[in-house]
């Protein structure tokens, strides 16, 4: 869901204060319940230790001059985090959010290779979300990084399918491994055949195209039935796990 954003000075001062966090939500496969990776969620610490969400910091930061920084940093301290649960945990894989506008610039996926590398993470236990929150503007552009990017080894998600930006030819145009379905379609799930005959429409699609689909903001049991008929191949959400740091995540593991 698009979040309100913070000031633009705000990300700046985020970051320059090292105010932010990354917490981390399993993903579980569907029928076997196992953790099978785990998203990094930007979270922001108040000086009082109060931790609160990151969306509006990352909505400011997707307007203004830090967005590079801002991605930098957490793809950065995701990779950092991720070695350390795959020494332990190697099939537990890493998702990290990239915007659209972050992959459409030339050098992405050689400035990816170098943070993994300083992290000491393989990228073929990495899963990048591109997420549609802004206009894709140079399609050609994003795709031939995308395709620098599977090419070094990583996965490539299409996130909040269906909503924002996003735009079916993304699909077709981008070297896609899997789609991410939107908290917003799975809420309706139990009660409104439209969103029950919209999620299995979706996930019958992605599979003929051999696409995998992950189900994000599942909280309720009746939400997971409907999924399950589906044929949804992973979930995500309170019903199984929240965000966690990652201490939480490593107890989690063991
Ligand atoms: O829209 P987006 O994918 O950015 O939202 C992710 C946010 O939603 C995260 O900050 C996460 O904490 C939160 N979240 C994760 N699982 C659930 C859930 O099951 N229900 C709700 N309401 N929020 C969730
Ligand atoms: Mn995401």
């Amino acid at each position: 869901m698009p979040a309100k954003a913070a000031p633009r000075a705000a990300v700046k001062r985020a970051l320059d204060q090292r105010q932010l966090v990354l917490f981390y939500q399993p993903i579980h496969e569907l029928k076997s319940r196992r953790v099978v990776a785990a998203e990094a969620l930007l979270r922001a610490r108040r000086r009082s230790g109060e931790i609160r969400q990151g969306a509006p910091i990352a909505a400011a930061a997707e307007k203004g001059p830090d967005l590079r920084r801002l991605d930098s940093w957490m793809i950065e301290r995701a990779f950092r985090d991720a070695a350390v649960w795959q020494q332990r945990a190697p099939a537990v894989r890493l998702h990290v959010n990239v915007s659209a506008r972050e992959i459409e610039e030339r050098g992405f996926a050689s400035h990816l290779r170098k943070l993994a590398a300083l992290a000491g993470i393989d990228l073929a236990r990495v899963n990048v979300e591109v997420t549609e929150t802004s206009f894709v503007a140079r399609p050609r552009a994003a795709a031939r990084t995308l395709d620098a990017v599977k090419s070094l080894g990583a996965e490539v998600w299409l996130d909040d399918f269906g909503t924002g930006h996003s735009s079916l030819s993304h699909l077709l145009a981008f070297p896609l491994d899997g789609i991410k379905l939107p908290a917003a379609f799975v809420k309706p799930l139990a009660g409104d055949a439209r969103a029950r005959a919209l999620v299995q429409h979706l996930v019958a699609m992605a599979h003929a195209m051999e696409l995998r689909v992950i189900a994000e903001g599942v909280e309720r049991r009746d939400q997971l039935a409907v999924l399950r008929k589906s044929g949804c191949d992973f979930v995500q959400g309170f019903l199984f796990s929240e965000p966690m740091p990652l201490e939480a995540f490593l107890t989690r593991l063991s």
